[in-house]
């Protein structure tokens, strides 16, 4: 080794240990379900009745999508399922959710869902729930202007 990357060694070593460089603290930790309150498995078994030979997205997932709904400054979780039913979490702080899934009229919708998104459609300043469905029973749905209280499904 040449006395210039020796220097050049030294030098950052100097550096890194006066700049108080330390090595970074974790940035995510893993929360049980008890803990966050989150049950949702979108869990897939597949038969010979459905399966990825006959449907070439059986594996692809529905997604999640993220938004305050209630105007709490929190962000709120709807994860949509494909065999299993879809979920909507209202965040209640410090990562903890709360389901409500059955108040605001999506379990048991039926079909398959394909994707979900969250805007205001209607543009009366509340954020919308979009989820596209398919298969059996798969019409799309949009909830309308959930709030604490009350949700409308059309
Ligand atoms: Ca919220
Ligand atoms: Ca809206």
């Amino acid at each position: 080794m040449d006395k210039t990357c020796t220097l050049f060694l030294v030098c950052m070593g100097v550096m890194l240990s006066s700049s108080g460089f330390t090595q970074p603290a974790e940035l995510f930790q893993l929360k049980s379900a008890e803990d966050c309150g989150i049950t949702f498995n979108n869990r897939i078994v597949d038969d010979k009745e459905a399966n990825l030979l006959i449907y070439d997205g059986f594996y692809a997932g529905a997604g999640v999508a993220i938004g305050d709904l209630n105007g709490d400054g929190l962000q709120d979780l709807y994860f949509a399922g494909n065999q299993v039913h879809d979920q909507l979490y209202i965040n209640e702080g410090d990562l903890k959710f709360s389901e409500v899934s059955e108040k605001a009229g999506i379990k048991n919708r039926g079909g398959w869902s394909t994707g979900v998104t969250m805007a205001d459609i209607n543009n009366d300043g509340k954020l919308d729930i979009y989820v596209c469905k398919s298969l059996i029973g798969g019409i799309p749905y949009l909830v309308v202007g959930y709030t604490k209280t009350s949700i409308t499904n059309s």
